[in-house]
């Protein structure tokens, strides 16, 4: 009798709870049904970021074995959820004399009035140069920013970040992660302090948020072609580091019919504590590390300010950039 009573006033109290909170959909994760892509098409790497009132992702361009594309696209949006491509912003063969395939995981930057767009080309990092965001860009060195070799691991996946001081920091790398200050005409870095690092689990990707005065390295773990692929981050008081990694890791990885989720990137909305996370993951269905496609998710923190693990079956909804 005793028990019986204490089971009834549990499970009417778990009833209570559900029906109070109304989260009970939120709780219960449907694995086999994801959202859609927001892409339309094979696109990995996504760079996403704000310029003015509209949203933009630079991917990858998926679909070849061994991840042989040759250009570069642009996408922008509005609201996160309605996607236009833009069209080629940089063709390897037509824009570089230094290198035609492998274009891979660009980032890009707004600073002296121009956008800089940093890219990997057959495993060296060059930049380019635009009056827009939608290109074109042009290649002002004629060679590699930083051509391959330079460092251990593979000279590919670059991420600008610019500080509030207006420093801009270029971090890149697989295998290890590296990080320099670009000069002032960003298209050259400042060789006198390029710091090496290598925090446990990292492979490629990193990307860098500021919050609340912490800078956040986030980087993909395991390799873009295995399904454990996933997402893990560090903090520090400073750009260049140190980082320590944070507990409760990896903040973002697949599930049920998600696999390979990773190399990421992260857009705060303009004016609001709200972030979004834009990532990959094998195409749904039948895809593998080099048929991939760009998802967004809401990515939300704690009160102490740690990233809570990221749900990869939650859709992205309408967002609006205050006027
Ligand atoms: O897309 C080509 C390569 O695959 C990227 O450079 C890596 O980060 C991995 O996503």
């Amino acid at each position: 009798m005793m028990i019986n009573t204490t089971y009834t006033k549990g499970l009417l109290a778990l009833i209570a709870g559900v029906m109070l909170s109304g989260s009970v959909n939120a709780q219960v994760v449907d694995t086999l049904n994801a959202p859609p892509p927001v892409l339309k098409g094979v696109y990995a790497d996504p760079n996403i970021t704000v310029f003015g009132k509209r949203f933009y992702i630079y991917p990858t361009t998926d679909g070849t074995e061994g991840w042989l594309s040759t250009s570069f696209t642009c996408w922008s949006s509005p609201n996160l959820v309605d996607w236009k491509n833009e069209g080629v912003i940089l063709d390897l063969p037509r824009d570089l004399t230094w290198a035609k395939e492998r274009a891979w995981a660009p980032t890009i930057a707004f600073k002296n009035n121009k956008y800089y767009y940093y890219y990997s080309a057959n495993v060296n990092i060059g930049v380019a140069v635009s009056d827009k965001p939608t290109g074109p860009f042009k290649d002002p060195l004629g060679k590699p920013l930083i051509p391959k070799g330079t460092r251990p691991g593979q000279t590919i996946d670059p991420m600008v970040f610019v500080d509030d001081d207006g420093a801009a920091y270029l971090y890149w790398g697989q295998g290890q992660c590296n990080v320099a200050k670009l000069n002032e005409d960003m298209v050259s870095l400042d060789t006198s302090k390029i710091i090496s690092f290598k925090p446990t689990g990292y492979n490629e990707g990193p990307f860098v948020i500021k919050r609340k005065g912490i800078y956040y390295l986030m980087w993909s773990e395991y390799d873009t072609r295995d399904p454990r692929y996933s997402i893990a981050y560090a903090t520090s008081a400073s750009p260049m580091g140190p980082f320590k990694k944070a507990a409760g890791f990896p903040v973002l990885k697949g599930k049920g019919v998600v696999k390979g989720a990773g190399h990421h990137s992260v857009v705060q909305v303009p004016g609001k504590d709200e972030w979004y996370i834009a990532y990959h993951r094998f195409k749904i269905p039948d895809g593998d590390g080099y048929n991939r496609e760009t998802c967004i998710s809401p990515m939300r923190f704690d009160a102490q300010g740690h990233i809570l693990p990221v749900n990869v079956f939650e859709k992205v909804k309408a967002v609006s950039i205050k006027k």
